[in-house]
Parts: C-alpha cells; sequence; structure tokens
C-alpha cells in the first residue's frame, strides 16, 4: 500500500461538534472506521420517485453501451455495471433529492458550514454481473483537495451481500489518498482479500455514507434482480480537482456541483 504522489501531509478532519443531526457514535464511526449506515433516510415513495425518473436514465446509458468497444476500457459494461454521471443536471427529480434535508445536515455535521454537491451518479448492477467493482478510494479516480469528502451511496433497492452491496476497509481513510492502479474492472488500491472488510447490506431508502478515503467494493450480482443504487458526493466549497494532465479546477460548476450548504444553512434549490 502506498500513498498517491500527491498526499504528502494528510491529517484527519472533521467537525468536532456538537452534531445536529448525526449521533455521536455515528461521528466516531466516521472517523474510525471511515463510514456508518443511515438506515430509513427515505421514506419509501422517495424512494420510488426517485426511482422512476433515473430508471429511464439507466436504460439510455446501457443502451449507449451496447456500442461500446470491447478494447475501450471502462468500468461500465452494457448488461451488467452501468453508469450515469450528473444525472442532477438532466433530472429535476434527483436535482431537489441532492438538496433533501438529510444532505444537508449530514453535510454540515461531517463538513462544515459551507458545502458543495460535487458529483452524482446513479450505479446499476444487473443480474450476471460477475465481476466485483474493485477496492477503490473515490479519491483515486480523481485527486480532489481537500482530499476529505463526503459520499453517499443510497440503496434505491435492498443492497445485500449476494447483489453487491458496498464493503468497506475501516481504518485506511487515515493515510489519506493511496497509490491506485489500473485494472480491467476500475482503479484499485488494494488486492485480494482484505481480512478487516466489513460488508454494508443497506435496506431500500437507506444510505451508506463513508469518506472519499474510504476503501470500497462492492460484490457481484448473483440474484436476478438489479441491485440499484444513486450516488452523491459532497465537498467543502473551494475544493478543487487536480486532473491527469496536471491542470486543477475548481469543482463548482453552478448546474452540477452548486451549493447545499451556505453559512450553515439550507441552501434552497436556486442559489450557486
Ligand atoms: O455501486 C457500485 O457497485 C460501485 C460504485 C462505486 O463504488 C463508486 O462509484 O465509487
Amino acid at each position: 500500500m502506498q500513498r498517491h504522489p500527491l498526499n504528502t501531509n494528510f491529517s484527519w478532519q472533521q467537525p468536532a461538534g456538537p452534531y445536529g443531526f448525526i449521533s455521536e457514535s455515528q461521528a466516531t464511526a466516521y472517523r474510525e472506521q471511515g463510514g456508518f449506515i443511515l438506515q430509513d433516510a427515505f421514506t419509501a415513495d422517495e424512494v420510488a420517485a426517485l426511482t422512476a425518473a433515473l430508471d429511464p436514465m439507466e436504460a439510455a446509458a446501457n443502451d449507449a453501451l451496447q456500442h461500446q468497444s470491447a478494447d475501450q476500457p471502462g468500468i461500465a459494461r452494457a448488461d451488467e455495471i452501468v453508469f450515469r454521471a450528473h444525472v442532477v443536471m438532466a433530472s429535476p427529480v434527483a436535482n431537489t433529492f441532492a438538496r433533501h434535508p438529510v444532505f444537508v445536515q449530514l453535510c454540515r455535521d461531517l463538513i462544515g458550514p459551507q458545502v458543495r454537491l460535487y458529483w452524482d451518479q446513479l450505479v446499476y448492477k444487473r443480474p450476471g454481473t460477475a465481476e466485483e467493482f474493485p477496492w477503490h478510494q473515490d479519491n483515486g479516480y480523481n485527486y480532489v483537495a481537500p482530499q476529505q469528502y463526503l459520499t453517499c451511496w443510497v440503496a434505491l433497492t435492498d443492497a445485500t451481500e449476494a447483489n453487491g452491496c458496498p464493503w468497506i476497509t475501516p481504518g485506511l481513510h487515515l493515510h489519506g489518498t493511496l497509490r491506485h492502479r489500473w485494472t480491467d474492472l476500475g482503479f484499485a488500491c488494494l488486492e485480494g482479500e482484505q481480512p478487516q472488510a466489513m460488508a454494508l447490506p443497506l435496506k431500500a431508502g437507506s444510505i451508506a455514507i463513508f469518506s472519499s478515503l474510504t476503501p470500497h467494493r462492492t460484490g457481484p450480482n448473483l440474484t436476478k434482480q438489479v441491485r440499484k443504487a444513486y450516488i452523491l458526493q459532497y465537498a467543502a466549497d473551494g475544493a478543487v480537482v487536480h486532473a491527469r494532465d496536471g491542470s486543477v479546477q475548481p469543482a463548482a460548476n453552478p448546474q452540477g456541483q452548486f451549493l447545499v450548504v451556505s453559512d450553515g444553512a439550507d441552501n434552497g434549490a436556486d442559489d450557486v
């Protein structure tokens, strides 16, 4: 395990509390294990409305993947694992969901008073996905500074060990961003069995909450149902992305990376 070359002087930062939304034990789990589950964060009606908005987008993304050449490296595969990024820019339902009071409060407790949506994507794992999605940190894909941001992995269907729920390796987030290498299935920072690994099975409407620095994977989908997830990531306002070409870009596109918390308050729907 090696560190990313840009990760030279990392130290874990986390608001000290008191917390308005999460419990002390959830804050401790975030600090010590790198994540926790928030059960039943959303109602069945909220999940149904979001799923109805996302399903056609996933179907279109899956259609587009049919034309992807087999030797084109990527993390998505037609009829297996399908990603669609920046859903908030195309779906008013997702755009409103990304500003849900649950996220506003999580962001305030775990990031601070000025927070933007940094990234959002749906990830559906269809039946017959035999491969895992390998161990990685979200900050291993695109290096964001500050390195710590918040990933909210929202289960739209029950996520189980059989259909590809997330797993985390507790504790490694404290090292900051690790070096990743490209594999046929995506970037990877850990290989082989991880004795500390913890499965995070989730009921639909629950969230696996973890840091951008928490190594995680998802397993194969060996069931007959699609496993559906919507992932939202939130970063402190002012965060920048170090692109692989060496450029440094602000993560502040008003359409897809809007403020959700400003001066500690819910930012409403229209402000950027
Ligand atoms: O949901 C999945 O199966 C994997 C997605 C993931 O880990 C990610 O997008 O970082």
